[in-house]
């Protein structure tokens, strides 16, 4: 991570991380997550809500190893790493999809941490990772930010500063999790795909149904790898650090 985005992330709140995800490696993903979603409209039981305004399949990170391994990312964990800490953990993760022409937004304006920590450098509580599915401009239902407002302890009484993170299929974007959002009305004819990974402190425990299941679990042990079994909550409650 670079100092230009250490001070830009501090002070707005959210960082654009272009081309994450591009070629087979943006392709790979897409049919991952094309398949969760035909897994999960072909069985209602599956967990996730169904709504004229989003379908939301939870937890894609058990449907298929490509999606479980963008908890990872090359490129895009070591920032998130270098923003939370070496004790980051997986929150909760979810692929969302947003039918075309909603008749409103899934997500009004909200601060997706409540706690609002004292104000210094290390009070970062979660982080959330934004990959685009699909290409998406402003009337596609795009994320909207209003930057520096995850340093204030209200929320904005107006949001008429607030930004689009509009981009395209394979983009990746991300946000200090106190920041003030939105999802925007999708008034277009096309679905927006986005596949969502929040992350936090060890100590915090996945939001209730996001914890890992036996099997993903017993993988994370087999592989032995460090980052994989901490992402996925193995560790001590409190002394569970990656090492430098
Ligand atoms: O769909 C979006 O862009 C917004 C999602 C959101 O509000 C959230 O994950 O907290």
């Amino acid at each position: 991570m670079t100092d230009a985005q250490r001070v830009a992330f501090d002070e707005q709140g959210y960082l654009s991380l272009p081309g994450a995800l591009v070629g087979a490696a943006l392709a790979q993903v897409q049919e991952a997550a094309a398949q969760a979603e035909a897994l999960w409209s072909a069985d209602t039981s599956r967990l996730g809500a169904r709504s004229a305004a989003l379908d939301q399949v939870q937890a894609p990170i058990e449907y298929d190893d490509r999606l479980l391994e963008l908890l990872w990312h090359p490129t895009v964990f070591p920032v998130v790493r270098a923003l939370l800490g070496d004790d980051v953990a997986m929150i909760d993760n979810d692929l969302f999809l947003t039918p075309p022409r909603t008749p409103q937004t899934h997500a009004g304006w909200h601060h997706d941490v409540g706690m609002q920590g004292i104000y210094h450098p290390k009070s970062l509580l979660m982080v959330k990772v934004f990959y685009l599915l699909t290409d998406v401009d402003e009337t596609r239902g795009p994320t909207m930010v209003v930057p520096g407002s995850q340093r204030w302890e209200e929320s904005p009484q107006s949001v008429e500063s607030a930004v689009a993170m509009t981009g395209k299929a394979g983009d990746a974007y991300l946000f200090n999790c106190r920041i003030y959002h939105c999802a925007a009305n999708n008034d277009s004819d096309h679905w927006r795909r986005v596949l969502i990974y929040n992350y936090g402190h060890f100590w915090m425990k996945p939001w209730q149904g996001y914890e890992p299941s036996a099997r993903l679990l017993a993988a994370a042990h087999a592989s032995g790898d460090p980052v994989r079994k901490q992402l996925l909550g193995i560790g001590d409650a409190y002394g569970q650090r990656l090492a430098a």
